[in-house]
């Protein structure tokens, strides 16, 4: 085959294998709490946060990095993450509620 298409395949096999292989990560927002608190994901997954409680809750990013918004109850939120690193979070109303993304 010629070197073009073998380029050609090769693109087209990595982003196939990058959008089978991304995953959603489930985060539940349940009784003033993240669960789970630190979850670990690769790049290119999307952790989706969903509110279970009758409060309303946000995924706000520590560094500025997201922002979910107020999620009313039965909301969700869903982010991608492209890069690596470990991305601490918390709620805006309530402080004391906290998790971590972990991307490796
Ligand atoms: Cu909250």
């Amino acid at each position: 085959m010629h070197f073009k298409t073998y380029a050609f395949l090769a693109i087209f096999v990595t982003i196939l294998v990058t959008v089978v292989t991304a995953a959603q990560i489930s985060v539940a927002i349940e009784n003033f709490s993240f669960k789970s608190q630190t979850v670990k994901i690769r790049i290119n997954d999307s952790v989706q946060w969903t509110n279970k409680d009758r409060a309303g809750h946000t995924a706000t990013s520590d560094t500025g990095v997201w922002d979910s918004g107020m999620l009313a109850t039965g909301a969700s939120f869903s982010r991608t993450f492209t890069q690596r690193g470990s991305f601490p979070y918390h709620c805006a109303p309530h402080p004391g509620m906290k998790g971590t993304v972990i991307v490796e």
